[in-house]
């Protein structure tokens, strides 16, 4: 598999002078600042250098919407080609060492070429998503009327099937998790038995839990609506937390942000999934209205924050195997995917670091004096503290850029790319 343009580590270093002393004097007075609140900014790097957050396979292409997709240049083609567009992200960030793939848009035809291709490129897999909610061409039987729910038993047979595929390339590739997120539901009122369908729901992932490897999660991804427009089986955090639990300990909920009515205290859903020890993980984008898939930070950054702040102050913040996965799920339909997915992860990141600001023993006493003031003053003083110069400190530190979007604008990296990438007539990239 070939790489094609690179952004060269020298122009990466070169960039990294233009904004060099701008950032240190920055850091400088941040840390200062810091030391007068008792906080070391030293710390606060080492913690923001060992953040990571997987990149979804799907978003490196141009989304749309269901009216239209507007593709710029230089769009990957195949899934070696997303991955050299993963690797440019964390090139310039040092924080999205995993792509989470999709099959089967990203189905290999040698699963440990890829894996070592990857792994040439700096990166390896994060969760593998099953996908039933599309019939695929040559497929024998379709999932216009449901998948791992669907009333005819041999569809459901099919689906699980589809989903046994998706764990043994997982396995090959390195994942250590399945994600399971279906389009089931109905579009009128009485078209499905609402308790037929989770019965055929739980009985179905039984199956794929029986064959998950031992040291393999299982994430359910909840929806409130669409494709089913009146109800989906999987409709909110309640159902899922009663199905992860009757499918056992392997099986956790995957909170995707922009999976929730408007206004769902989403923080208070992510510290109850925590408390209940069945919070597997998140999809992080941003929402408006709906399943928006707008990137990270970007509507609601104090509810970003929230949520990280419930993570530390439980001290369940770590990622990795057996802790929680961070994945970004965005679709970026006007935007270049790559500058998207840098700033977003830099949100993510921000997010934390904001979170790790929170004075909790002061937190703990204001709520003990039921002293709501002092406790939202807490909150805010964190939130509001800008922490740049330690996200920038800690990508200097792991080779990174200064100012990722503005060295990528100026590697010509996408101009590059529509030179090499022709694009196809059918490519299909970024449902959602
Ligand atoms: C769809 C769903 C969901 C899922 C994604 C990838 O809304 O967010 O994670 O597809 O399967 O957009
Ligand atoms: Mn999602
Ligand atoms: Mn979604």
């Amino acid at each position: 598999m070939e790489t094609g343009f690179r952004i060269s580590p020298s122009f990466l270093e070169e960039q990294n002078k233009r904004f060099e002393s701008e950032a240190n004097r920055e850091y400088d007075a941040l840390g200062e600042a810091l030391e007068t609140r008792g906080i070391s900014i030293e710390l606060l790097v080492r913690r923001a250098g060992a953040f990571e957050v997987a990149l979804p396979s799907w978003a490196v292409g141009t989304g749309g919407t269901r009216f239209a997709r507007f593709p710029a240049g230089g769009e990957p083609r195949t899934v070696g080609e997303k991955l050299v567009d993963c690797a440019t992200v964390h090139q310039l960030m040092r924080i999205t060492p995993r792509v989470s793939p999709h099959i089967p848009w990203d189905k290999p035809a040698e699963p440990q070429a890829l894996k070592a291709f990857a792994e040439s490129l700096g990166l390896g897999f994060d969760a593998i998503n099953s996908n039933t909610f599309q019939d695929q061409p040559g497929q024998n039987l379709s999932y216009k009327f449901g998948s791992l729910t669907h009333t005819d038993k041999a569809v459901r047979r099919q689906a699980i099937e589809h989903n046994l595929e998706c764990i043994e390339i997982g396995k090959k590739l390195g994942s250590k998790a399945l994600t399971v997120w279906i389009g089931d539901g109905s579009n009128l009122p009485g078209q499905i038995s609402f308790r037929q369908s989770l019965d055929r729901y739980l009985e179905s992932l039984r199956v794929i839990v029986n064959h998950l490897p031992n040291d393999w999660r299982l994430f359910l991804e909840y929806k409130p609506y669409e494709p089913a427009l009146y109800a989906t089986v999987l409709n909110d955090w309640g159902t899922a937390y009663y199905c992860a639990t009757d499918l056992g300990s392997k099986v956790f909920c995957l909170v995707d942000l922009g999976h929730h009515l408007p206004n769902t205290n989403i923080e208070m859903v992510v510290s109850r999934l925590l408390q209940f020890g069945k919070l597997g993980g998140f999809h992080f984008n941003d929402s408006k209205y709906g399943d928006d898939d707008l990137d990270a930070g970007s509507i609601k950054p104090f509810q970003l924050f929230l949520v990280f702040h419930e993570l530390v102050s439980a001290g369940e913040e770590r990622r990795g195997n057996q802790n929680l996965s961070y994945m970004i799920d965005q679709s970026h339909n006007v935007t270049d995917p790559l500058e998207s997915l840098m700033l977003s992860a830099e949100e993510i990141q921000r997010a934390y670091v904001q979170a790790l600001l929170v004075d909790q023993k002061a937190l703990a006493a204001a709520q003990e004096e039921n002293d709501a003031i002092m406790a939202l003053r807490i909150l805010k003083e964190a939130f509001r503290t800008d922490v740049t110069p330690i996200l920038r400190r800690a990508r200097q530190n792991a080779g990174g850029a200064l100012d990722p979007i503005l060295t990528y604008r100026a590697s010509g990296y996408r101009a590059h790319k529509a030179k090499e990438r022709p694009a196809r007539s059918g490519t299909s990239a970024g449902i959602v």
